[in-house]
């Protein structure tokens, strides 16, 4: 298979700085040559590939648009780039990296102490410690502001007592930022390191879809923590939400890197796949349809996302914006993987090509970080000035 060569219909790179190209090349690079030749292996076996973290920190790539403490510093833009590539790779590499740098990095670089800051992100930064976030409960998905869990002060310390359900990387991580309501009801964020007593990790198994990640349950019982292992800089649910802007607006650029690798894939294959004497299935109308649906959709959500992008770096993005790009662009990639399945016919099914693992595992990126409809509710909330939650 030739190396990939990207998907430009209407010149976008022209809009593209030589920094914001070489970020992206050189997680292209890295997607080709160590992630594809090994991903559908990691997928049939369910297994997270281990092996690639010390390679993906030496690029730079966690916590890559933070500045310091071993991190990259790159721009915004720079970062969705190199997140599109990882997501063209499989979108539980974008996770872990999604959750490493948005979810635990940037929580601990904005509202950590220097102590937290010092001890924790150079060693994420380096891969030689993994983190993840853990909000979500068995009883409260969408709606987290619900959440159950708990933490009491006692003396110098807290004692948590509570369930976290679906979290990436949970059992990996030598760090938890467990979300927990305090006795004045409201939320902070808790440091939980591995090993605390009454702290319990555990694999969810049966997963169709992000194989190639490990998701967990979290278990607090009695569990007692220093109180400076509380991040000192937030209260309130605005402290969680704050992080997920970030890891949404990665993900917005992750959907078009599993978009592009189904439609390269598909448009590979109506070239060559023969039917019906020696034509080839793109020569029909309805096979072109499908191609340049996805070619015109993937084009729309690369423009989103650098505006997106370039917003965020003029510090002038809304969470709102960022909820259309990851509403819009994950959408546009699970229909993307839905046609080119289709197009592949019986082919389509196996893991010989990617696009059912792809269509797989955009299944849970549809939903996770906010579901595709919280995300329309929150774009209307905006527009009208109305929540519509509840
Ligand atoms: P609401 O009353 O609207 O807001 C409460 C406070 O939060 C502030 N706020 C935000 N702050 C920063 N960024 C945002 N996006 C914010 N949205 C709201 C708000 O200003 C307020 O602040 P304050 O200071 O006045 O108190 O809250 P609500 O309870 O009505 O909820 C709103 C809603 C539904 C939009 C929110 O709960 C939501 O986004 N729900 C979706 C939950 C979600 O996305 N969970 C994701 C879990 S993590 C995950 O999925 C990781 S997957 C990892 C991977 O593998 O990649
Ligand atoms: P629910 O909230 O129960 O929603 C079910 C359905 O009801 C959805 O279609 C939703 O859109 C709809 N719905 C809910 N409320 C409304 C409403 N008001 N109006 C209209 N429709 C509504 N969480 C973490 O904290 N950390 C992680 O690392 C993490 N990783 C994940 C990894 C995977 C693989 C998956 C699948 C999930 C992960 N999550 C994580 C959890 C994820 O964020 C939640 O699944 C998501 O927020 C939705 O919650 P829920 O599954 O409980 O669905």
């Amino acid at each position: 298979m030739p190396a990939f060569s990207g998907v430009d219909f209407l010149d976008f790179d022209s809009l593209l700085t030589d920094d914001e190209k070489l970020a992206r090349q050189t997680a292209r690079k890295f997607v080709d040559e160590q992630v594809l030749p090994i991903i559908e292996e990691c997928n049939r076996e369910a297994k997270f590939p281990m092996q690639l973290l010390p390679m993906i920190a030496e690029l730079g790539f966690f916590g890559a648009n933070l500045k310091g403490h071993g991190c990259a510093g790159m721009s915004n833009v720079e970062y969705g780039l190199v997140m599109q590539e990882l997501e063209r790779g499989d979108s539980g590499l974008r996770s872990f990296a999604s959750v490493q740098s948005a979810l635990v990095m940037y929580p601990i670089y904005t509202f950590g102490s220097e102590a937290q800051k010092e001890k924790w992100l150079p060693q994420l930064a380096a891969g030689k410690a993994i983190g993840c976030f853990g909000l979500t409960e068995p009883q409260f998905g969408s709606n987290p502001g619900g959440m159950l869990t708990r933490a009491v002060r006692k003396g110098g310390s807290y004692v948590l007592n509570g369930e976290k359900m679906w979290i990436t990387n949970g059992s990996l991580s030598a760090i938890a930022l467990v979300w927990a309501k305090c006795e004045d009801e409201k939320i902070r964020g808790f440091l939980v390191e591995k090993g605390t007593p009454g702290f319990k990790a555990w694999d969810v198994h049966g997963k169709w879809s992000l194989r190639a990640s490990v998701t967990s349950g979290l278990a607090m019982s009695d569990c007692k923590i220093p109180a400076e292992n509380v991040l000192p800089g937030v209260e309130g649910l605005r402290g969680p939400l704050s992080c997920l802007n970030q890891a949404r607006y990665g993900i917005g650029w992750g959907g078009i890197g599993a978009a592009m690798a189904c439609y390269d894939t598909a448009l590979r294959y109506a070239k060559e796949r023969k039917q019906f004497g020696n034509k080839p299935i793109a020569s029909h109308q309805l096979v072109q349809e499908k191609l340049v649906w996805m070619i015109t959709e993937i084009t729309k959500a690369q423009f989103l996302a650098l505006q997106v992008g370039r917003l965020k770096d003029k510090t002038r993005v809304h969470p709102s914006h960022i909820s259309m790009m990851k509403m819009n662009n994950v959408a546009i990639a699970l229909e993307t993987a839905r046609k080119a399945r289709e197009i592949l016919g019986a082919n389509g099914i196996v893991d010989d090509y990617c696009v059912m693992r792809h269509m797989n595992n955009l299944e849970s990126v549809y939903t996770y970080e906010g579901t595709h409809d919280i995300h329309k509710l929150i774009i209307g909330e905006r527009i009208t000035g109305i929540a519509a939650f509840e």
